[in-house]
């Protein structure tokens, strides 16, 4: 490809909005170009990125036994209708009517197009299990789409879906997902943690993400520093054993606290530590009120109250509901002589002895409080995130946070759609039985950015080799130099002919120019054209080490192929 009319629009500066540094990258590199918020063109360099990546993709996938398809981005509301969807999702779903306004949803995923084929077509175990997937956009009217190609409202994913007779026949899939996943993310030169994940709104049981560590990411991994436990913070688990310690029950006493309201202010106040406190939540689940009880220095993960309580809508009181329920402000709640409420406490409440809490009643707090005698706790369980140094819950180490990027993601998702939407077979013993399913996504586009977050440099993108838009970029360094272009060209084509992709920017460009844009747009290996082209040697830079070497064109081919293979290890 010649760089003289390849469509690559780099650029020095770049707008304000782009706040990270693939997004900064993508926009300078000429890869990509916004369209409106969260809906991007992908250029010629962001596309052959994307199809090197999809081929890695497909070519793992297409191993497995799993088998492509393509499914409709404009879903029929009755499908959604039927899985109870078109209600529960919001304006994240996006909806459009067609001219006999008959109303559709732009696909945000497609389990429900894929179960209601599956259903049609698919009555007898003999034909399971079966795994099928497509790549194709995916259409989430995100509430704030940011980081470009990491969080956008259009974007294309490789999703899949897998139809079995059993519990052992998912399991087993499941497994060869989750190491072609693992396969997948090394291939492309991504540095990847798998995780234990919740299954949220998708509903289904097990789930893992893979998390490609970087700084921005938006997801926070809870791992321990001895073994290969890793959760996304939202569901590791806590498994300290708390005891209370040994100490005398001192007299309970309401003491004033001014307009000390926070855990921090009251401990100040009071002059204890805030893992003295009671922190006490007044929080709606399932439209019925509980009084969540923490120590002060821990947070309530409400994902861990919706799992251990089975419940599926959670919310705290508002000031006003506090008032109305519990007679008193956010600030002073506490367990002591509440009425109508269940109590409901994570284990860290047994370390405390001697406590303090909210009196229920304004700028009022008790001390010494303790539970069995001022206040009884109904249901205690894991309701905390877990915090930096806890040790790990398999019992190996100690836990570190790192933040991630989730490029995928692997479901057990049971029954749950195909009970909704109809989809059985005949076991062989005739009888009619739910197909059991799994679903597993990889964010293709997102992929792009996450690489770009794991592989650069202040001067630009370092392109792994599998996924690298080109393999060598030959710079002509002075066009009206006959015997630069001419050299220039030679290597073109010689390195062509050897089945290596090759960019020659043959632009009228300042060498210092083509120098900056090469740097920026990181390909693997950057051969540069200039002075010594009368003796026929050209320098060889590798992006991703700086190495320079002066190679004579003859020798080009075989060390620009050692270089690559090199890369690729
Ligand atoms: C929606 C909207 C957004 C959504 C969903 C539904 C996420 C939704 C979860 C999944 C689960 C898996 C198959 C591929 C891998 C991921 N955001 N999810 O179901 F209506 Cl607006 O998509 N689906």
């Amino acid at each position: 490809m010649k760089q003289s009319f390849f469509l690559v629009p780099t650029m020095r500066e770049v707008p304000a909005d782009a706040d990270v540094v693939s997004h900064q990258l993508m926009l300078r590199a000429g890869m990509i170009r916004q369209v409106a918020a969260g809906i991007y063109t992908y250029l010629p360099l962001a596309r052959r990125v994307i199809r090197k990546i999809e081929s890695i993709v497909r070519e793992e996938l297409d191993q497995t036994g799993a088998q492509e398809i393509t499914m409709p981005t404009l879903h029929p509301a009755e499908l959604w209708q039927e899985s109870g969807r078109w209600e529960k999702y919001g304006d994240e779903l996006m909806r459009l009517t067609d001219r006999h306004n008959r109303q559709f949803a732009l696909g945000p995923t497609h389990e429900e197009v894929i179960t209601s084929l599956i259903r049609d077509s698919i009555n007898s175990y003999k034909k399971l299990p079966l795994n099928v997937y497509q790549i194709q956009s995916k259409f989430r009217d995100e509430r704030r789409p940011r980081f470009g190609l990491l969080r956008g409202r259009e974007f294309i994913m490789k999703d899949a879906y897998s139809f079995h007779t059993g519990g052992e026949s998912l399991d087993e899939m499941y497994k060869v997902m989750y190491d072609a996943y693992s396969r997948i993310f090394r291939r492309a030169g991504l540095n990847v943690r798998p995780v234990i994940a919740d299954s949220g709104a998708i509903g289904g049981k097990d789930t893992h993400e893979f998390m490609a560590l970087a700084d921005v990411g938006e997801d926070t991994i809870a791992y321990s520093d001895q073994s290969d436990y890793a959760a996304n913070i939202e569901m590791a688990a806590v498994k300290v054993n708390y005891t209370r310690p040994d100490e005398p029950l001192l007299e309970r006493e309401l003491v004033d606290t001014g307009d000390a309201k926070t855990i921090r202010a009251v401990a100040e106040r009071l002059s204890v530590q805030e893992e003295k406190i009671i922190k006490s939540l007044l929080v709606s689940i399932d439209d019925e009120w509980a009084l969540i009880l923490l120590r002060g220095d821990h947070e309530l993960n409400d994902i861990k109250l919706k799992h251990a309580l089975g419940a599926s809508d959670i919310r705290l009181a508002t000031e006003e509901e506090v008032l109305e329920v519990i007679g008193t402000e956010v600030g002073t709640i506490g367990p002591v002589d509440v009425k109508g409420v269940k109590v409901i406490a994570d284990h860290g409440i047994k370390s405390i002895v001697n406590g303090v809490c909210g009196a229920n009643e304004s700028n009022k707090h008790f001390i010494h409080v303790n539970e069995g005698r001022d206040f009884t706790v109904d249901t205690y369980a894991d309701l905390r995130f877990i915090q930096e140094g806890d040790p790990s819950p398999d019992g190996k180490g100690t836990i570190r946070f790192a933040q991630g990027i989730e490029v995928g993601q692997v479901f057990k998702l049971g029954t749950v759609y195909s009970e909704k939407l109809g989809a059985t077979f005949l076991d062989e013993n005739g009888k009619s039985q739910p197909m059991l399913m799994g679903c597993y996504g990889i964010g293709v586009s997102r992929m792009v950015a996450a690489v770009i977050e794991q592989h650069h440099d202040e001067d630009g993108i370092v392109w792994p080799t599998s996924v690298a838009p080109f393999d060598v970029h030959v710079l002509a360094l002075n066009v009206k130099k006959e015997e630069q272009m001419k050299l220039a060209d030679s290597v073109y084509h010689s390195l062509q002919q050897a089945g290596l992709d090759v960019l020659l920017d043959d632009r009228p460009e300042r060498a210092g120019v083509k120098f900056k844009d090469a740097d920026l747009i990181g390909l693997p290996l950057r051969v540069a054209v200039g002075k010594r082209a009368d003796e026929g040697y050209v320098e060889v830079k590798v992006r991703k080490t700086g190495e320079v070497i002066e190679v004579h064109a003859d020798e080009l081919v075989p060390t620009i192929q050692a270089k690559l293979q090199q890369l690729a290890e």
